[in-house]
């Protein structure tokens, strides 16, 4: 190549690069893969403002501000222009929301479990054991009786230092994961070790997958998946919410414990109509690792086929969307819905779980039919540790409980029993 066609190259990109900055509304056919969700205005609405992400070839990503494209060209896009991989707008996640919660509810407290046949799974034998799910989330209550020993421990901070001080205290990096302390998960939105668990959320979506099944004051979890392992972490504390930031660092947090975990899922129960390739991009690097993406839908009563909403909506083959059903096997009237967008429904209404400060209570959302189909993929993986994530999701979508009434791209509902057949 000649220094005029590098030149040539150069401002190609820079164009490109531009059109991303723009944002949603000037999109170029070619410009990465960006163009398929930049038709929705709605994207742009959860954009902070003059905030941009810089995400580097490297992986890392930088927060930038800038008043006007042009100043971030200048400023932020120019002098560092060979190591950029991809700029995008900053956009702020709203905390996962729940339909509702109850109080007193008349379905039983296990419908979910016998809805999907998971006793079929426990008497086989499978039931999650080896296995890891990430429950990227409001933070998880570590201590809940259903779910204190169902942590996935940092073998390298815990134990004594050379100082004879506990290593999950010490304040020192001791396995040099570029994080302090992070012997159960992390928080990303705080950036400390610690879960900040005030919204019942997180806490309610890691019992759905692998609550303990032994009875505390009379009140159990069935958890789908009772020997899997949860790695809690939190991207989202209170009114301050989470960004592409924090969620892309969870998603680097997942890359960086998955050998030492063996962590094949990720529970997503969030999302929104948010427009970024940095998000993409994270997402298909957990796919390049055989990492399943579990998402929830969401709550509209939309048809995201239409009106997008991330990460469900992002076409990459590790992601199953998941969408809600009621006690009565119909489709959950909030849940969204998209016969190509939504892969398969599970049961999301008066869902029992734990919540925080070590109580159980009902649920309802999406949020909740999530979990059941990252437990269920825990358990397929526990039969066969060698699966790949197409076997599994393949196994997860042709073993279900077919309806031609479900809106989503499989017709069916969650079903175990049938998924381990299809295994
Ligand atoms: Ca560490
Ligand atoms: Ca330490
Ligand atoms: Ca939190």
């Amino acid at each position: 190549m000649d220094v005029s066609q590098g030149m040539f190259y150069k401002i190609v990109r820079l164009i490109l690069i531009s059109a991303l900055v723009a944002g949603c509304e000037n999109p170029e056919p070619n410009s990465l893969k960006f163009s398929n969700k930049t038709d929705d205005p709605a994207c742009r609405d959860s954009a902070i403002e003059n905030e941009y992400v810089i995400m580097y070839k490297s992986g890392q990503l930088k927060v930038v501000v800038a008043h006007s494209k042009q100043e971030l060209i200048d400023k932020h896009i120019t002098p560092e222009f060979d190591d950029i991989e991809v700029v995008d707008q900053n956009i702020q996640l709203s905390a996962p929301t729940v339909a509702s919660i109850f109080t007193s509810a008349s379905a039983s407290e296990t419908w979910g479990q016998e809805d999907i046949s998971a006793q079929n799974a426990w008497d086989q034998g499978y039931m999650g054991q080896d296995i890891t799910v990430a429950v990227i989330d409001s933070g998880v209550n570590v201590n809940h009786p259903s779910l204190k020993n169902q942590i996935a421990l940092n073998s390298g901070e815990l134990g004594v230092d050379s100082s004879g001080n506990d290593r999950r205290f010490n304040g020192i990096d001791d396995d040099s994961n570029g994080l302090i302390d992070d012997y159960q998960g992390y928080n990303f939105a705080s950036l400390t070790p610690d879960n900040i668990e005030n919204t019942g959320h997180g806490t309610h979506v890691a019992g759905i997958i692998a609550s303990e099944h032994t009875s505390f004051g009379g009140e159990s979890v069935l958890g789908v998946a009772p020997r899997a392992k949860i790695l809690p972490i939190d991207f989202i504390d209170g009114d301050a919410g989470g960004t592409i930031v924090t969620a892309s660092h969870s998603i680097d947090y997942v890359l960086t414990m998955r050998a030492q975990h063996n962590i094949k899922v990720v529970n997503a129960s969030w999302g929104g109509p948010m427009c970024s390739t940095i998000l993409e991009n994270k997402i298909a690097e957990l796919l390049s690792n055989e990492i399943l993406f579990v998402a929830a839908a969401g709550n509209d009563n939309l048809n995201i086929d239409f009106s997008k909403q991330y990460p469900a909506s992002y076409k990459l083959e590790n992601i199953i969307t998941v969408g809600s059903v009621s006690t009565f096997l119909g489709m959950s009237s909030f849940t969204n819905y998209g016969d190509e967008s939504v892969d398969l429904f599970a049961p999301g209404e008066q869902i029992y779980s734990s919540i925080f400060n070590n109580q159980f209570a009902k649920m309802d959302g999406t949020s909740m039919a999530t979990p059941f189909v990252s437990g269920a993929a825990a358990v397929l993986w526990s039969k066969d540790p060698q699966a790949s994530v197409s076997d599994i999701k393949q196994a997860l979508l042709m073993g279900g409980t077919h309806s031609q009434y479900y809106r989503s791209s499989s017709q069916s509902r969650l079903n175990i029993s049938g998924s381990l057949n299809e295994l």
